[in-house]
């Protein structure tokens, strides 16, 4: 077994041993076994079949900042923090995947879809909230740190939801309007929805239980996750469109959804009234860009399927992304934000059983040209 795959089955055994301890509980509440059952599945369904990067990104960065391995007492609390905020992320998907009306997830139905679960699928994301503050109670709770453990829990995932509710209101579903999409409100979006809750909050734990300066050095450590956590979700925006859902394990909604997307958003500006060239294919002409730009906005966020089932707007504003050379721009984009982390980066000075560079390359060599 290689390092990596050794270190996510002992990150996996935790989640073991986490989930039987929520499940004990509830049986000791009196739950009926078909409650007990219901909320198993629950766990078992949404909370470990993911990526793992956030959740183990907190054992990691314990790791570095002690800068030796970590005791087992030591590794099971790092642990504890990381599915906490795995199910944060599982309590996020499931709603967002009703929100976005969403097919699949994870290579699985998306759990609202299941016909078992249907609109139940709102009360069981409730859960995977509910269950963190039981698991932060249980085991954090005579430490010294529990209320700044409990604050960050709860700033970040109110963070999370206003950038959740920008997302969904810039996309409404009966109005297409793009322009109402930019590439400033793309940003505001995807720090909020996704930077916050991905690349803050577990290294905020980890600092936390490791007992660095808190918040003292909480700025230096948004300088880097913040921009970081904004070139993932451009990742995942780019992804939505150009991965096959073999690969991606969920099937891109975000034309149809008419999100402001950074696909969008960059196609836009490729075919902005002020370009007159196109430096990601030279072939397109000023007419042809005037053309592609119609046919943005005639197709885009449409929901309407053929009889084969086939949507044909959602086709046609792909391959004008293809002919714009969206994949050039982006390779260019990924370059470029790359350059400037890896600066950044390179101007932190290490700090001996605190912040260190490696905490951030740890988490840029994570995601950096990721297929999936
Ligand atoms: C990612 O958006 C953002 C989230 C999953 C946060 C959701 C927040 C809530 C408060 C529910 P996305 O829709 O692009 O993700 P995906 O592509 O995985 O569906
Ligand atoms: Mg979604
Ligand atoms: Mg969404
Ligand atoms: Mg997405």
């Amino acid at each position: 077994m290689s390092d990596k795959a050794a270190r996510r089955a002992k990150f996996e055994q935790a989640f073991e041993k986490i989930r039987d301890e929520l499940i004990e509980h509830v049986k000791g509440e009196g739950m009926p076994d078909e409650a007990v059952e219901w909320y198993k599945n629950n766990l078992d369904y949404n909370v470990p079949g993911g990526k793992l990067n956030r959740g183990m990104s907190v054992v990691d960065t314990a790791e570095i900042i002690k800068g030796s391995t970590l005791t087992e007492t030591e590794y099971f609390r790092a642990a504890l923090l990381g599915w906490c905020i795995e199910l944060l992320q599982a309590f996020f998907l499931v709603a967002d995947d009703m929100m976005d009306a969403s097919i699949t997830r994870r290579g699985q139905p998306c759990w609202y879809r299941l016909p078992k679960i249907g609109m139940v699928a709102i009360n069981d994301a409730c859960m995977l909230e509910g269950a963190i503050y039981h698991l932060l109670k249980k085991h954090f709770r005579k430490e010294s740190y529990y209320a700044d453990l409990l604050d960050i829990f709860h700033d970040t995932a109110y963070k999370t939801e206003f950038g959740q509710l920008v997302d969904l209101i810039t996309a409404p579903e009966d109005h297409v309007d793009l322009s109402k999409f930019s590439l400033e409100r793309h940003r505001l979006i995807v720090i909020y929805k996704t930077a916050f809750y991905s690349f803050y909050l577990p290294v905020a734990c980890a600092m936390l239980m490791s007992g660095v300066p808190y918040p003292e050095d909480a700025p230096l450590a948004l300088s880097i996750l913040i921009p970081l956590g904004e070139y993932f979700q451009v990742q995942d925006d780019f992804l939505d469109f150009s991965a096959t859902p073999e690969v991606l394990g969920k099937i891109g909604t975000d034309i149809v959804d008419n999100k402001c997307s950074w696909v969008v958003n960059t196609a836009l500006l490729l075919t902005s009234p002020a370009q007159t060239a196109n430096p990601f294919n030279p072939a397109t002409t000023p007419e042809r860009l005037r053309e592609i730009r119609k046919v943005l906005e005639e197709n885009y966020g449409r929901k309407e399927r053929d009889a084969k089932g086939v949507n044909r707007a959602e086709e046609r504003v792909k391959e004008v992304y293809e002919e714009l050379g969206v994949r050039r721009a982006y390779e260019k984009y990924e370059e470029r934000v790359v350059g400037v982390l890896r600066e950044r980066i390179a101007a932190v000075e290490d700090r001996e059983g605190g912040l260190k560079k490696e905490v951030f390359t740890s988490f840029l060599g994570k995601i950096y040209k990721r297929s999936k």
